[in-house]
C-alpha cells in the first residue's frame, strides 16, 4: 500500500504496535527540545529517573521562556538548566539565543527525523518534513532516557494546496482558514499532512508557520514534504548534508482531502478568544487597536521581519498604537542589523524584545484595559496577554504591520494601496549568519562540574497509589473548549514553574471568586480530609500547551480524576504521567446533572479499570438520592496499570 509521508516516518520509527489509525503504538525518538518553563520539571524528573546521560542522537535544552527574571527563581532555573545539561550530555541554548523552535529548525531539525519537546509548538518541525510532536516534561525525559514515545496512530487528513498565495496574504493566512476549517476541537488522534503543487511556492519559514499553528488544531502532528526548497534553506543554514528529499508516495490515501486553493485565500484574523474563532481582515477592520505585537515562535522569521521593514520604511508607527517586535532568534535579529532592517524598524518607533517567548506567554506587554491588541502570535486565550478579559486577535506579519500604522484593524492590501507599497520578493538568503556560540555543547561524560541547586529547585512531587474507592466531590465543574492557560496561568506566575507548592495555589485562579474559597483552598481542604477531588469538565478539555503542571499541581491538590466530555491528548497523557485517572462521559446528561460541590463515588475503581471499559460511578444527593451512571476509560493496559500505582515515576 502506497503511504502518506507521515506512515513512512512512523514506519521508519516504530518500536511496538501495529500502524494502524487509533492503534496505540511507540516510536523511536530521534530528538528531543525543551525549554526552561517546562525543562527544569522534567531534568528533576530525567534526574529521578536515575539516568546517567541521554540517550537521544541530540537534546537541546532552550531559554526562552521565562526571561522576564523578576526575583532570582528564573535565574536559579537557568543555573541548574545548564549545569543539568553538561552533566547529561545535553545542548544548552542560552538565554538570548532565540526561541526554541525558531533556533530548532535553524540549526538543528532533520528531514525524516522524530523530535519530541516539552512544548505544544513542536510540530513546527514539520515545516522541513520531521515528524515533530509536543508532550509533556515527563514523556519527553522519558525519551531521552531512551524509551520510546507511546502515541495513539492518528489518522492522517491531507491538505491539498494548489495555486500560489496574493500579494500580502501569508502563510499565516493559510492555517488560520485550515482552523476555519477543521477548528480547534474534535481533532485528537489526527495528524495533517501538506501536499500538492502549491507547496512549492511555500519556502521553509512559510511552511513553519503552518505546522507550528497545527498545534491550535490539537492534531497531533503537521508535515510538509521536503524538497528543493528545504534543501535551499538547509543549505543556507550550511546544512545541506542533512537534506533529503521525502514525500508521500502516490497514491497513498488520506483519511480526509482538504482541498485548499493558495491563489483564493484572503487575510484573515482569529478573534477573541480562541485561534479557530476565524473572520476576513476586512471584516474586522477599523477597529481602534492600542497595541501590536510581532514576534513569537509562529512569526519572527527573516522573511517575516525583511517583510515588516520593509512596510515601515520610511514611515512611523500610528501615534495610537505601540508595536513590539521580538525577533525569533539571535540568526534572525543579527541578519536585520546587517541587512539595515534593524536601523528601519528603530527609526518606525519599534520597540525591540529580546528573541524571546516575551509577551506571547504574558511576560510583559500586557495591553491596556478595554482596549484590543494586535498578535503575529498563535494563541489569543482569554487572559493569556495579563490582562483580564483581553481582545487579542491573531493575524500575520502583513496585516500587523497596517494596523500599526493605520492605528485601527487594517487589510494590508488596502493599506498597500493607499500607501503604494509593492510586496517586497522574498528571496532565500545564500547563506545565514552561523554562529552557535550561544549553544554550549555538553562536555564528554564525567566532566561536567556540579549541579548547581538553588534554594528555589523543588524536587519532582510524587503521588500516591489510587485508593480503593474514590469518594469525594466536583471541586469544579467547567464547560468547553479549556484551555491549559485557564488551568494553570503562565504569565507572571511562570517563575512558580519549579515549585509546585506555591505554584499549586493559582490553579483554575481565573475562575476563583472573591470573597470564597479559591479552587486550591477547596481541593486542599478535601486532600487533608482524605477525600478525592474530581474535575468535571466539557468538551476538548486543556485545549493549548503542553504544561505538565496543568496535571501536576491538581495532583499536589488531591485531584485524582478528570471526568470530561472529551480530553486533548497531551494532557491526558499528562494526567496518567501523574497519577490522575482521565475518565470519558457516556451521556451528556450524565455531565449536566453534575455541579461543583457535586459528591461523586467510584467504587472499586482498581478492579473496574482492570476489568474492563466502563466505569460504573455514582452522583449522590443530599437527600440520599443516587444517580448510577457509566464512565469510559480508554487507556491502555500499562496506562492502567501507571494511573493505579501513581504516575510514571511510582511505575
Ligand atoms: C505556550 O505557548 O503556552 C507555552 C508556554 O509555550 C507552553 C509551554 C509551557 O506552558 O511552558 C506550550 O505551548 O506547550
Ligand atoms: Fe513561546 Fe509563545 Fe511559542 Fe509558546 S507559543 S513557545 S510561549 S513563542
Amino acid at each position: 500500500m502506497p503511504r502518506t509521508l507521515i506512515e513512512q516516518i512512523l514506519a521508519a520509527h516504530l518500536v511496538e504496535g501495529e500502524l494502524a489509525p487509533g492503534a496505540p503504538i511507540q516510536i523511536r525518538i530521534d530528538q528531543t527540545l525543551c525549554q526552561d518553563a517546562t525543562g527544569t520539571m522534567a531534568f528533576l524528573e530525567l534526574e529521578a529517573m536515575g539516568v546517567e546521560r541521554v540517550k537521544t542522537e541530540l537534546s537541546v535544552q532552550y531559554v526562552d521562556h521565562n526571561t522576564s527574571q523578576m526575583g532570582p527563581e528564573n535565574a536559579n532555573d537557568h543555573l541548574y538548566l545548564q549545569s543539568v545539561c553538561a552533566a547529561k550530555g545535553v545542548y544548552f541554548s542560552r538565554p538570548g539565543n532565540g526561541i526554541c523552535h525558531q533556533v530548532h529548525l535553524e540549526r538543528f531539525g532533520i528531514p525524516g527525523k522524530t523530535l519530541l519537546g516539552s512544548d505544544s509548538h513542536t510540530p513546527t518541525g514539520g515545516g522541513i518534513g520531521m515528524v515533530a510532536i509536543g508532550a509533556g516534561g515527563l514523556d519527553v525525559a522519558r525519551a531521552m532516557a531512551g524509551h520510546p514515545f507511546k502515541l495513539v496512530c492518528p489518522r492522517v487528513i491531507g491538505i491539498h494546496l494548489t495555486g500560489k498565495l496574493s500579494p500580502w496574504v501569508s502563510a499565516k493566512d493559510v492555517i488560520l482558514k485550515v482552523l476555519e476549517i477543521l477548528s480547534s476541537k474534535g481533532n485528537v488522534g489526527t495528524a495533517v499532512e501538506y501536499f500538492g503543487e502549491g507547496v512549492k511556492t511555500l519556502s521553509v519559514p512559510e511552511r513553519a508557520t503552518i505546522t507550528n499553528m497545527g498545534a491550535e488544531l490539537g492534531v497531533t502532528t503537521s508535515v510538509f514534504p521536503s524538497d528543493e526548497a528545504t534543501r535551499e534553506f538547509l543549505a543556507a543554514e550550511g546544512r545541506e548534508a542533512d537534506w533529503r528529499p521525502l514525500s508521500a508516495e502516490a497514491g497513498c490515501h488520506y483519511d480526509r482531502i482538504i482541498e485548499i486553493d493558495l491563489s483564493e485565500l484572503v487575510p484573515l484574523a482569529a478573534c477573541p478568544s480562541n485561534p479557530a474563532n476565524i473572520k476576513t481582515v476586512a471584516e474586522v477592520a477599523g477597529l481602534p487597536v492600542n497595541q501590536v505585537l510581532i514576534g513569537s515562535c509562529t512569526n519572527s522569521s527573516l522573511k517575516d521581519l525583511r517583510l515588516v521593514a520593509a512596510m515601515l520604511k520610511d514611515r512611523i508607527v500610528s501615534p495610537n498604537c505601540t508595536l513590539g517586535i521580538a525577533p525569533g532568534s539571535k540568526q534572525v535579529l543579527r541578519m536585520l542589523s546587517e541587512d539595515g532592517s534593524l536601523a528601519i524598524l528603530l527609526a518606525a518607533g519599534c520597540r525591540i524584545l529580546e528573541s524571546a517567548c516575551g509577551p506571547c506567554i504574558g511576560q510583559g506587554f500586557s495591553p491596556a484595559s478595554d482596549s484590543i491588541t494586535v498578535r503575529t502570535f498563535n494563541r489569543n486565550f482569554l487572559n493569556r496577554s495579563g490582562t483580564k478579559n483581553d481582545q487579542s486577535y491573531l493575524v500575520s506579519p502583513a496585516t500587523a504591520v497596517a494596523t500599526a500604522l493605520t492605528g485601527v484593524l487594517s487589510d494590508p492590501r488596502q493599506v498597500a494601496q493607499d500607501l503604494g507599497l509593492v510586496e517586497p520578493v522574498w528571496e532565500m538568503p545564500k547563506q545565514f549568519v552561523i554562529d552557535d556560540r550561544m549553544v554550549i555543547v555538553p562536555p564528554p561524560a564525567g566532566q561536567a562540574g556540579e549541579i548547581v541547586r538553588k534554594e528555589t529547585i523543588g524536587e519532582p512531587p510524587h503521588c500516591t497509589p489510587l485508593p480503593e474507592t474514590l469518594d469525594g466531590e466536583a471541586v469544579i465543574k467547567v464547560a468547553d473548549r479549556i484551555t491549559t492557560d485557564h488551568i494553570m496561568p503562565a504569565g507572571a506566575n511562570l517563575k512558580l514553574r519549579s515549585n509546585i507548592p506555591r505554584y499549586a495555589k493559582v490553579v483554575f485562579e481565573c475562575f476563583n471568586e472573591p470573597g470564597k474559597p479559591t479552587f486550591a483552598e477547596r481541593a486542599a481542604a478535601l486532600r487533608d480530609a482524605g477525600k478525592a477531588g474530581f474535575i468535571v469538565a466539557g468538551e476538548s478539555y486543556a485545549q493549548g500547551s503542553s504544561r505538565e503542571h496543568a496535571a501536576i499541581c491538581p495532583m499536589y491538590l488531591g485531584v485524582r480524576a478528570v471526568l470530561a466530555i472529551s480530553i486533548e491528548r497531551i494532557h491526558a497523557a499528562n494526567l496518567v504521567n501523574f497519577g490522575i485517572l482521565p475518565l470519558y462521559f457516556t451521556d451528556p446528561a450524565d455531565y449536566e446533572a453534575i455541579q461543583e460541590g457535586s459528591h461523586l463515588r467510584i467504587e472499586k475503581v482498581a478492579q473496574q479499570i482492570l476489568n474492563g471499559d466502563e466505569v460504573q460511578a455514582e452522583l449522590l444527593a443530599a437527600d440520599g438520592a443516587v444517580r448510577r451512571f457509566t464512565l469510559k476509560c480508554t487507556l491502555t493496559a500499562e496506562d492502567r496499570r501507571i494511573v493505579l500505582a501513581g504516575g510514571i515515576l511510582n511505575a
